[in-house]
């Protein structure tokens, strides 16, 4: 049994806001829980065949403990389809929002779909970017406990047969993980959820000394952020003349925020590259190791069927032999039938003529 356990008694320590960011691959329900923790549909959440949220968005309520509670909901960052301009986009969206700091990185997966190379990547490119201390931030969260309660099965039973990757970044991260069903409506089921999601939360702190996420890019990019902040604020106080118009005000801020994002950008540049080399190439291998399970699956079908084609054809000869041995045994018997006539007629003849 791994997880948090719930204490109800145990406050968290501090006053200051506390921000989650949500994570994980497009579609495994990051909107659905992030509008479950908040209690209400703040983050747009559907079933769909392409990314539902384009961009990060946050939400916050207040906690019983009157404690203020940031939810950050991303879009698929690290989806392999994403160009390093989209995600570094995000991620700069994403760290400006956290003015401060990132309490707990929710890594969302679903129970209903396969854990692929793609999950992995999640995790990869988290370490990549903000280095292995993250792990000690991370909380995976399972989606689908509705499916999961349809098959009779618990989240334990769930992950014993599990691939040994999900066991190990589940080991990584200190084995906090949190199951949610986002369509259930009992609110008892509702509260115990996020109780132990908060509970998760306690322990992340607790083992970070209550301290947030960050790191040297991270400060950079806040300090970038904070830089472009005054340097817009001086630019709108400036007086507009004939000669310096609205328009040219516009103008100089997309481009001093263009500029900024492209330096953000040569900063994630490389190791976006390595991330989605390494991805591509652990899809192919994924792609060609399930094309090969599936012709040996073709192969064994097909010779399985030749078998049966054999059996078949035995069994036939074996019905044809059969059939030929009890004709044989029936032409046999009528013979000796009609022998045993033959011979009977011919004995009452004799008697006939000799006796009478
Ligand atoms: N049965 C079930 N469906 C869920 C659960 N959580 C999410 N879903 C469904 O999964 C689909 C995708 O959910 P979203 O919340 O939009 O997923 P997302 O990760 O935010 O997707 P993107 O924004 O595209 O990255 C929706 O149809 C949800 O209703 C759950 O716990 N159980
Ligand atoms: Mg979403």
């Amino acid at each position: 049994m791994g997880g948090c356990s719930i204490d109800g008694d145990r406050e968290l320590t501090s006053s200051a806001a506390l921000t989650l960011v949500l994570v994980g691959k497009t579609g495994n329900g990051k909107s659905a829980t992030g509008n479950s923790i908040i209690g209400s549909k703040e983050f747009e959440s559907k079933r769909s065949s392409s990314g539902v949220t384009n961009t990060s968005e946050l939400s916050t309520i207040e906690l019983e403990d009157g404690r203020v509670l940031n939810v950050i909901d991303t879009p698929g960052m690290f989806d392999s389809s994403l160009d390093p301009e989209t995600i570094g986009e995000q991620i700069v969206r994403c760290i400006n929002m956290a003015k401060d700091g990132l309490h707990a990185v929710l890594v969302v997966f679903s129970i209903c779909s396969r854990f692929s190379e793609e999950e992995n990547a999640v995790i990869s490119s988290l370490v990549a970017l903000f280095g292995t201390k993250i792990y000690d931030y991370v909380i995976i969260v399972f989606t689908g406990g509705d499916e999961l309660e349809d098959d009779g099965k618990s989240l334990d039973d769930f992950l014993r047969d599990s691939p040994d990757a999900l066991k190990e970044i589940l080991c990584l991260c200190g084995d906090r993980r949190v199951l949610f069903d986002n369509k259930t409506k009992d609110q008892t089921k509702k509260a115990g959820q996020v109780q132990q999601l908060l509970s998760c939360v306690k322990t992340v702190l607790e083992k970070n000394g209550g301290e947030p996420y960050t790191n040297e890019m991270f400060t950079e990019l806040q300090k970038k952020h904070k830089d472009l902040q005054e340097q817009t604020e001086k630019i709108q106080a400036l007086k507009l003349t004939k000669e310096f118009t609205q328009h040219d005000m516009l103008v100089l801020i997309e481009q001093m925020r263009h500029n900024q994002l492209k330096l953000i950008i040569e900063m994630f540049e490389s190791k976006f590259k390595e991330i989605q080399l390494k991805l591509e190439k652990l899809l192919e291998e994924e792609k060609s190791a399930r094309e090969k399970a599936e012709s040996n699956a073709k192969e064994e079908q097909k010779k399985s069927k030749e078998e049966i084609e054999k059996l078949k054809k035995k069994l036939k000869e074996a019905k044809e032999a059969k059939e030929a041995r009890e004709a044989k045994a029936k032409e046999a018997k009528e013979a000796k039938e009609a022998k045993n006539n033959e011979a009977k007629k011919a004995g009452k003849a004799w008697y006939e003529c000799v006796i009478l």
